[in-house]
Formats: C-alpha cells, sequence, structure tokens
C-alpha cells in the first residue's frame, strides 16, 4: 500500500487512491478472512464436538479403595504411602503406564476420628519430585503438602497433624509447583474420611464400600495404545477433558446394593470437567454433606453439580431388583455458549449402575437435622479482601513461590470477595479452612452451598463472599494457597499465598521449594 504512493496520479489525487488501495485489500481480507474464520469455527465445532458417553453393559464390579492400614505409635495413627509408577489395565486392552500410592493407580483411603493425631509417612519412589496435599484438613501450614513440601525422588516426608474438625470426605492429591495436572492426571489421589463420633446425627448409611461409597469420579482418555492419551482438546477452556469416566479407577462400573438406602460420597477427582450429577430416571435424591461435612439437613434434589476438587455425598433410595444409573446431565457452565462448549458444557456421561439385589435390608431413615450450620458471622469480620480471577492469574498476579500475597492474623474472621469476571469457568479453593458462602451477586445461597466449603464453582459473571475464620497455627514464613482448582488454571498461575501470624507479625520469607524436606 506504501508503494501506490510513489506511483503516477491518473486524475486521483494520492491520499484518494490510497484510500481506494486500502478499501479494496480491506474487502479481500473480508472475503478471503470470513469464510476462513468460519470453516475453523465450524471444524472447531467438529473436532469439539459434545461427547456422550453411554455404557451399555456397566459389566464391572465398581472398586472399592481400601481403608489404608495404620498403627498408633507414640500416640499417633501412622499411615504410609508410597507414591510409585505402574502399569494399570482397565480392560478391553486399555493398559496404560499410571502412577499411584501403594498401588498403581489412586490409593487407599485414609480414615480418621476427630480429636486423633495423625502422621502420614509419604514415600516418593518416582523418577520426579511431587508432594502431597491434605485437601479439605485444618491443619499448620507445613504440614500442608503444597508447592513449597516437595518430596524428592527417593526422599520421605511426615508431616503430623491433630484432626480437629467435623465428619467430612476430604482427600489428598499431589500439589507441585506448576505439575499439579499431569501428577493427578497419571493417577496419584485417594480420599481422606473423617469421622466424628461426638457429632454423629445417627441413622445415616455408613457400612465402607457396601452402603457407604466412595466414588471418585475422573475423565480419561485412551491412545490407540491403550496408554492414558492426555492431548488437550483443540479450543479447550479449562484444558484437558477426556472422555471416558474412571469410578474409583473403573470403566463401565456398577455396584451392588444390598440395602435400601445407599450413600455416595462423591468427589471430582478431574482436572478440569464440572458434572452435574443426577440419576437417569431423574429421581429424587438426597444431598447430606458438601465439602467440609454435613449439611444443617438434607437437601432433596435431582442435580449435584461439582467443579474440580468439590465433594458432595447424597443417599440414593433403591427399590427390590432394579437398577438405576447415576449420570451426569450438562452442567451449567455460564451464559456464553462458546466458553461453555469448549470447558465440556455439552456432555453427559454414565458414571456408576447401581444394581439393587432381590432383597434389600431396611435402611435406617436419614434424620431430618444432621447438623450444625457453619457459626461464621460476617459481621464480625475485621476484614474484606477482594480476589478477581482472570487469565492465568489472581488480582493481575501469577503465582510466585517467593512473594506472600495476603497477610492473616490469627483468630480473624475476614470476608474475601471473589470474582470472575470473565466467560471461563474456574473455581476457588482455599487451603487450612473451611468457609461459609455468604452470597452469590448479593443473593443467598442454594441449600447445598449452606454447610462447610472449602472449594466452591465461580460461575462467570458473578462475586461471591465467602466467610472464613483462621483460628491458630501461625507462621510467618510457610504459606498456604488458594487458587483456581482447575488444575491447568492453577498450573499457569492462577494461585495465591497467604501466611496466618499473630496479631502485629509481618510475614517472613517463604522457604525455597527444595528445601530439604
Ligand atoms: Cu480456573
Amino acid at each position: 500500500m506504501t508503494r501506490s504512493s510513489h506511483l503516477p496520479q491518473q486524475g486521483l489525487t494520492q491520499p484518494r487512491r490510497g484510500r481506494w488501495r486500502r478499501r479494496l485489500v480491506a474487502a479481500v481480507a473480508v472475503l478471503v478472512a470470513v469464510p476462513a474464520i468460519t470453516i475453523a469455527i465450524l471444524a472447531g465445532l467438529w473436532v469439539d464436538r459434545p461427547v456422550h458417553t453411554e455404557i451399555a453393559e456397566f459389566d464391572r464390579p465398581l472398586a472399592i479403595p481400601p481403608l489404608a492400614d495404620s498403627r498408633v505409635e507414640d500416640g499417633r495413627r501412622v499411615f504410609d504411602l508410597t507414591a510409585a509408577e505402574g502399569t494399570t489395565d482397565f480392560g478391553e486392552g486399555r493398559k496404560a503406564r499410571t502412577w499411584g500410592f501403594n498401588g498403581s493407580y489412586l490409593g487407599p483411603t485414609l480414615r480418621a476420628e476427630r480429636g486423633e493425631e495423625v502422621q502420614v509417612n509419604v514415600t516418593n519412589d518416582l523418577s520426579e519430585s511431587t508432594s502431597v496435599h491434605w485437601h479439605g484438613h485444618h491443619l499448620p501450614a507445613e504440614m500442608d503438602g503444597g508447592p513449597h513440601q516437595a518430596v524428592g525422588p527417593g526422599e520421605s516426608w511426615s508431616p503430623h497433624w491433630q484432626i480437629d474438625q467435623p465428619a467430612a470426605t476430604t482427600w489428598y492429591h499431589p500439589h507441585p509447583h506448576g505439575e499439579t495436572a499431569d501428577h493427578v492426571h497419571r493417577g496419584l489421589a485417594g480420599m481422606f474420611i473423617l469421622d466424628d463420633p461426638d457429632s454423629d446425627p445417627g441413622g445415616l448409611p455408613s457400612e465402607y464400600g457396601v452402603d457407604d461409597v466412595p466414588l471418585i469420579v475422573q475423565d480419561r482418555s485412551f491412545g490407540s495404545n491403550g496408554g492414558f492419551d492426555d492431548g488437550e482438546p483443540m479450543f479447550t477452556s479449562v484444558g484437558f477433558l477426556g472422555e471416558t469416566i474412571l469410578a474409583n479407577g473403573t470403566v463401565d462400573a456398577h455396584h451392588e446394593v444390598t440395602t435400601e438406602l445407599v450413600r455416595l460420597r462423591i468427589l471430582n477427582g478431574s482436572n478440569g470437567r464440572v458434572y452435574n450429577f443426577g440419576m437417569d430416571d431423574d429421581r429424587e435424591i438426597l444431598q447430606i454433606a458438601s465439602d467440609g461435612g454435613l449439611l444443617p439437613e438434607p437437601h432433596p434434589t435431582r442435580r449435584v453439580q461439582l467443579s474440580p476438587g468439590e465433594r458432595a455425598e447424597v443417599v440414593v433410595r433403591m427399590e427390590p431388583g432394579e437398577t438405576a444409573v447415576l449420570h451426569s446431565y450438562q452442567p451449567d457452565l455460564g451464559t456464553d455458549p462458546w466458553t461453555s462448549r469448549f470447558s465440556g458444557g455439552g456432555d453427559t456421561f454414565d458414571i456408576l449402575q447401581l444394581r439393587a439385589a432381590d432383597r434389600l435390608e431396611e435402611s435406617a431413615e436419614v434424620p431430618d437435622e444432621l447438623a450444625d450450620a457453619p457459626d461464621l458471622d460476617p459481621g464480625e469480620a475485621s476484614q474484606t479482601r477482594t480476589f478477581r480471577l482472570g487469565g492465568s492469574n489472581i488480582n493481575g498476579e501469577k503465582m510466585d513461590m517467593d512473594r506472600i500475597d495476603e497477610v492473616v492474623e490469627v483468630g480473624a474472621t475476614e470476608i474475601w470477595e471473589v470474582t470472575n469476571p470473565g466467560n471461563t469457568p474456574h473455581n476457588f479453593h482455599v487451603h487450612d479452612v473451611q468457609f461459609r458462602v455468604l452470597d452469590i451477586d448479593g443473593r443467598e445461597p442454594e441449600a447445598p452451598l449452606s454447610g462447610w466449603k472449602d472449594t466452591v464453582y465461580a460461575e462467570p459473571g458473578t462475586t461471591m463472599r465467602l466467610a472464613l475464620r483462621f483460628t491458630d497455627y501461625t507462621d510467618p514464613d510457610f504459606p498456604y494457597m488458594f487458587h483456581c482448582h482447575v488444575l491447568r488454571h492453577e498450573d499457569r498461575g492462577m494461585m495465591g499465598q497467604f501466611v496466618v501470624v499473630e496479631p502485629g507479625q509481618e510475614s517472613g520469607e517463604p522457604p525455597s521449594s527444595h528445601a530439604g524436606h
């Protein structure tokens, strides 16, 4: 275009001639670009077409993760977890190189009672550094297993803490700096069930693996060689999205039900996928718990949506001899159809078939009252902090291991205001504490958010207010994390660090990630 100014004039002034050239070029560009963009979008839609995985046979019994062995030493309940590589046979020629704790895929279920001192001896038999985070636990930052507590190959780490929180379905998984998505995808995760006999409402199904069933839901894809395919969809906004569901590592799973009521402790252990659980015949189920424990009262519902890292406990009533399928309906991922689609918003899955025996043992009725509501009064808050989730950052900053983002005084009740201003689905997880969701865009949250939470879905275009209380475990140097639990987002930097300090104390220096632990 600049060359035109050197051409001899033929009736047109130079500027006018340049303008017509520019218009012509613009018109050609539009004629070329519009079909190209259209073809790209159509190709993208074809490549990223919604996944509808229906299971015909449900021919494998649901694996129940074994309860971890433990022993009591010096008043502590001690568990051993060893992370190692192995091979897992998922059936029908699907044999994958996987990672697991005390086995080739996932790990045993740890279980402890409120008041107990626990210690977990973590050994890393992998060829690279990892860490183990106790998701949902209230514990000292140094025991938390975040990116500062890397366990090198061949090394061990033995965190210990006292269980001091209500009964809940929590879990453990690696949290190495920038590598969490990869390590969890390979198979490192397990459940950690907390009991609290003193506040047990009674009557809930509670025989582990029989009518009280752990259910770790993950999506995976298998390549032509039978191994895991960790390729991400072309236009994904949440990282990896798999096409096959693993329930406790089982593909096409069923569970034999022998009681009228069965309790499912559902953990969304997936990297980026949001599920919208419900039964295939749309029957009513009772949600009885969320991340941090039992809800104040059972919530009758037909859908339970969980983003990565969230848990819900539900009770399903079965009739003798029938089958019913736990299904994932299309999740609600916001109003932007493109982003929703590219985050798995159009996908549906069969998860697990429940097969009732011809005669079912009688179950007790679920109590009308389950637990005390969270006793967090926003009127007592001493501080409001704001967190804006955008791009791969929080408040414009990417995770920096050497930067403490927030300094919290012990004993404080605070309000954390979390905004997701864009179209991409995110969620928000806070280490150390269970919080209460006060409101979402000014509205009181629905019943599933009436209990304790540590991970909450951040719907695109909304702001929510959380109330948190930091009761103990001061340490000016070792930080806790807050982050998006979409693992690809977290790894790319959507994470920050806070320390809990004595009143008036300043934050110190975070330890290096490889400080000899
Ligand atoms: Cu996110």
